[in-house]
């Protein structure tokens, strides 16, 4: 217990917006797991973030037991970290409402994932996708996290949660941690298999572009001889060959080699034996982690039960941090009779 004291936090959460892929996985999954015995580990399927776009609900609702059930297929262990989901704790928006009051607008329509979003879906830019950064910013201060783990595209928002946290210790003395990005040197952006100049994303259309965690291992052959490469057919890192250096980059980030070792392995030998060299890799990753999340989706109960221990957990720190915000910001305290 002396040492649980003594350890760092860390925090991420995902959303729950499509099947994870091997980009979620390689860029933050897969750290997940690995820092939860350095670490004090709260990680969150985030919800409320994917209504930002629109959702069916009873899609979204399957989806966040999927994602649930997976995070702990792919060894997140309720033992260790808390595993929860984030509108099971209200303290998330409540705290949203007041750093919103503490955000400027010019900062949220700076942000690239807004600019790029409002173009995909231009019919919806709503004000809960300009806003989408504050929620996460609450998520990561309710919890006093001093590293979040995050692929490289939340970069930005990582910068913004600092400088909010900062501010609001300014005006009203210390009241949050400010939190460091914990970021991959391998994997942090892995690319579409399609159009491989933009992140492999799980909301994608075109599923040939990503590997979904929970691909069958026919559809993962399939999908890596479908990669989108060039005509030089040297297996090399290069600017010119996003493709192939994306595929390199995978390679590297599941056997644990350096990429200039994965171009000697290959040296000589076409894309067909390297595309097919590198799904086997990730099937072999990929396999174990899928026989689990069957077995731990088969018993919905017990996932619920753990959903609930994981906010009850939750909520008991996040509630503390919300009192403090509305003490210091000068909300009347209710007094129960
Ligand atoms: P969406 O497509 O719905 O925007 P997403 O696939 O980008 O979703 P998120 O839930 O937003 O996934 O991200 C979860 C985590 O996975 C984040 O830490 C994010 O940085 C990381 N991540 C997402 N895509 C990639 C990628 N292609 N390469 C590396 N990391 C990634
Ligand atoms: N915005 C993130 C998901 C996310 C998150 C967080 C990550 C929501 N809240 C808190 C780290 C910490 C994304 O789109 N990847």
């Amino acid at each position: 217990m002396e040492q649980k004291e003594a350890k760092k936090r860390v925090y991420s959460g995902i959303q729950p917006s499509g099947m994870l892929t091997l980009g979620n996985y390689i860029g933050a999954v897969r750290n997940w797991d690995s820092m939860q015995d350095e670490y004090d580990c709260i990680y969150c399927v985030v919800d409320q973030h994917a209504i930002t776009v629109r959702q069916d609900a009873a899609t979204l609702r399957r989806r966040t037991m999927e994602t649930y059930a997976l995070l702990l297929a792919a060894g997140i262990d309720p033992k260790r970290s808390i595993l929860y989901v984030q509108s099971h704790v209200p303290a998330h928006a409540m705290l949203t409402w007041v750093l919103n009051c503490f955000t400027y607008v010019g900062e949220l329509s700076r942000m690239t994932q807004f600019k790029d979003k409002s173009e995909k879906h231009a019919d919806n830019i709503n004000a809960g996708l300009l806003d989408y950064p504050v929620l996460m910013v609450s998520d990561i201060l309710l919890y006093r996290s001093d590293l979040v783990p995050i692929g490289a595209d939340q970069k930005q928002h990582l910068e913004l949660t600092r400088d909010v946290a900062a501010r609001f210790n300014n005006l009203f003395g210390d009241t949050f941690v400010v939190p460091e990005p914990y970021i991959g040197k391998v994997g942090a952006r892995i690319m579409s298999l399609q159009e491989p100049e933009k992140k492999m994303s799980k909301s994608d259309e075109n599923v040939n572009a990503f590997i979904a965690m929970l691909d069958e291992p026919d559809v993962i052959r399939r999908k890596m001889r479908r990669a989108v490469t060039d005509s030089e057919g040297t297996v090399r890192v290069a600017p010119e060959k996003p493709g192939i250096s994306n595929l390199i980059g995978i390679y590297a980030a599941l056997t644990g080699l350096a990429t200039e070792a994965v171009e000697k392995e290959f040296e000589g030998k076409g894309y067909g034996v390297f595309k097919d060299a590198v799904a086997d890799v990730v099937v072999d990753a990929l396999a174990p982690i899928q026989a689990r999340y069957k077995e731990f989706l088969a018993d919905k109960k017990a996932l619920e039960a753990m959903m609930d221990d994981g906010a009850r957990a939750a909520e008991a720190i996040a509630n503390r941090t919300l009192s403090k915000v509305y003490r210091k910001v000068g909300f009347v305290e209710r007094k129960r009779h």
